[in-house]
C-alpha cells in the first residue's frame, strides 16, 4: 500500500457473514436460490401473504441470534477502535455481528432484524424472538407489523450519509458482497469517481469487479485480519 489513506469507507455483505453461519444470497445454495425472493423480499409479497413472511425472517432471527461474530468482524471492530483516521462501516447485512464483535457505528442501510416496524404507521420497536401477523403496533395498535428490513423497491436507510462518506473518502472496501443489489453495487464506482482507491476483499471476483484498482480473494475470516494488520501497521 503506498500512501495511507486517512478516511476509510468500507461497505460488508453476506459473506463477510458466512463464516459466522449464516447464508449468503447468491451462492451456491444461498437463500435466493432455495426461495424466491419476489415470495419474501418485497412488499407486495408481505400484503398477500404475511404469515409467511414473517415465518422466514423469524427463522433468519434464530439463526443471527445463535451465531457469533468471526475474525472478520473482530478485525473490523480493531480498525474502528486503532486507525487514527476515520473508519466508516456500512453494511448491507441485517445480522448485528458487527456490533457484537465491537463495531460502534454501523450504518445498516438494509435495516436490521432486531427491530421490528409497522407498515401502517412506521413506529418502530425491538423485534421480539417470534413475530405474528396479528401482533398490534404498540403505537397505532394495527395488527401491521413487519421486519425492519428494506425490501426490494424500497428505498435503502441513511443514503444522505452514506453519500457524504463516499465523496469524502480516501480509500473505498467491499467485504463479502456480489455487487449485485443496487445502489450499494454503485458505491465503489461513486466513491472512485470521487478520487478514493477502491479495494475488494471477497472469496471470488463480484459483479463490479471493474469498478476496483486492487482485489484479494479468499475467505473473509481469513483474508481480512492480516489486511487489518498491514494497514495499521502503514498509518
Ligand atoms: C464470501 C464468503 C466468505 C461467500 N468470505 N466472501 C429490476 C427489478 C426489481 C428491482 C430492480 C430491478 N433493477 C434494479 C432494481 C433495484 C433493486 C436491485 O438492485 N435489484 C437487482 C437484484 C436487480 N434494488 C432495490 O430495490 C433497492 N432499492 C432501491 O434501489 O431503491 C431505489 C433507489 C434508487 C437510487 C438510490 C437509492 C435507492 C433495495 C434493495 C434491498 C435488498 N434487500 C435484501 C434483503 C434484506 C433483508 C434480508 O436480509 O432478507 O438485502 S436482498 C439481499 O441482497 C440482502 C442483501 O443485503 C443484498 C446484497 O446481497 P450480498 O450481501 O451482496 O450477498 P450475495 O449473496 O449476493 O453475495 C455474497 C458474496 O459473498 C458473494 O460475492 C460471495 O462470493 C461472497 N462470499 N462466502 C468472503 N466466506
Amino acid at each position: 500500500m503506498s500512501k495511507s489513506p486517512r478516511r476509510i469507507t468500507i461497505l460488508t455483505g453476506a459473506g463477510i457473514s458466512a463464516e459466522s453461519g449464516l447464508g449468503t444470497f447468491r451462492d451456491v445454495g444461498g437463500l435466493w436460490s432455495r426461495h424466491d425472493w419476489r415470495d419474501l423480499a418485497t412488499p407486495r409479497a408481505f400484503a398477500r401473504d404475511p404469515g409467511f413472511v414473517l415465518d422466514f425472517y423469524n427463522w433468519r432471527r434464530a439463526a443471527v441470534r445463535a451465531a457469533r461474530p468471526n475474525p472478520a468482524h473482530l478485525a473490523l471492530a480493531r480498525l474502528e477502535r486503532d486507525w487514527p483516521g476515520e473508519v466508516t462501516l456500512i453494511t448491507q447485512n441485517v445480522d448485528d455481528l458487527h456490533e457484537r464483535a465491537g463495531s460502534r457505528a454501523v450504518i445498516h442501510m438494509h435495516g436490521t432484524h432486531l427491530r421490528a416496524l409497522c407498515a401502517a404507521c412506521g413506529h418502530r420497536w425491538p423485534a421480539p424472538e417470534v413475530m405474528a401477523p396479528d401482533d398490534p403496533c404498540p403505537a397505532c395498535a394495527a395488527p401491521r407489523s413487519r421486519p425492519d428490513v428494506v425490501w426490494f423497491g424500497e428505498m435503502p436507510y441513511h443514503m444522505d450519509r452514506i453519500a457524504a462518506a463516499l465523496e469524502a473518502t480516501d480509500l473505498f472496501v467491499s467485504i463479502g458482497t456480489s455487487g449485485t443489489v443496487q445502489p450499494a453495487a454503485g458505491f465503489a464506482a461513486a466513491a472512485r469517481a470521487a478520487g478514493a482507491r477502491t479495494l475488494s476483499l471477497n472469496l471470488e471476483p463480484s459483479r463490479n469487479a471493474a469498478a476496483f484498482d486492487d482485489s484479494r480473494f479468499g475467505p473473509a475470516a481469513e483474508i481480512v485480519p492480516p489486511w487489518v494488520e498491514e494497514l495499521l501497521a502503514s498509518g
